[in-house]
């Protein structure tokens, strides 16, 4: 037995914090592995090069995605939603590299959430200036399954508010490395990410890249 499993099986390095009900953040669940991340973040990226997504209002999105997984995330002119197939190529998306699925799953246990599967990863790209502006994520079938998101590369200021976007959203800066689940009452919480800051990261340079695990259908 390591010493890992005397603490709740997160590894040594880990701590768990609260962030609100349903919130849990793991510093530094993920950063021993960053490179093989990157090796399959990679994989993916070849496959399915980053694209500047359209929103329904006719806005180019500073942030850059790709997908992997059975479903995948689109927004265009005519809305957001979970697509089997990439409108674009009409192919399936890259599939769900292993090392990525049992990293989301094994993040979702001390959360709470022991059977999380998810069918969708968006892999989310961040470059100098690039943000994200405040939503929901609603777009999948069942709220009663967390979202897992992991940070790598360059350090985000998180806004993290609450169902209603009339409340003051909290500030989190998330590192290299860092996982958070969000379920139960934070699942609808209004989120977003404040323009990246310049920077350059050991291991990804002058990037972010967000991957987030959902359960769409
Ligand atoms: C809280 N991505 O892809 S990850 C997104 O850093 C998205 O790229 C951000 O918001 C990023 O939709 C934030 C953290 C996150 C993801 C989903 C959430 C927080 C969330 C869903 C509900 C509540
Ligand atoms: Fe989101």
């Amino acid at each position: 037995m390591s010493t890992a499993d005397l603490f709740d099986e997160l590894p040594v390095t880990v701590s768990r914090e609260t962030l609100a009900p349903g919130a849990v953040l793991l510093r530094g669940f993920a950063r021993e592995e960053g490179a093989a991340l990157q090796q399959a973040i990679a994989d993916v990226t070849r496959q399915l090069p980053f694209r500047h997504l359209v929103t329904p209002g006719g806005y180019t999105m500073s942030v850059a995605m790709s997908n992997c997984g059975a479903l995948g995330w689109v927004s265009d002119r005519s809305g957001y939603r979970y697509d089997a197939l990439d409108p674009l190529s009409g192919r399936p998306w890259p599939a769900m590299p292993a090392i990525l699925r049992k990293l989301a799953v094994r993040a979702a246990v001390p959360a709470g959430f022991a059977h999380f599967e998810p069918d969708a990863c968006l892999v989310n790209r961040y470059e100098p200036g690039a943000r994200l502006s405040l939503h929901q994520d609603r777009d999948e079938q069942d709220f009663s399954a967390p979202i897992v998101s992991v940070s790598l590369g360059l350090p985000a200021v998180f806004l993290f508010g609450t169902p209603s976007r009339k409340d003051r959203p909290q500030r989190h800066r998330l590192q290299h490395g860092d996982v958070v689940v969000w379920g139960g009452p934070a699942r609808l919480a209004f989120h977003g990410v404040a323009p990246l800051a310049d920077g350059e990261h050991a291991l990804l340079g002058r990037q972010r890249i967000n991957l987030t695990f959902r359960r769409a259908r």
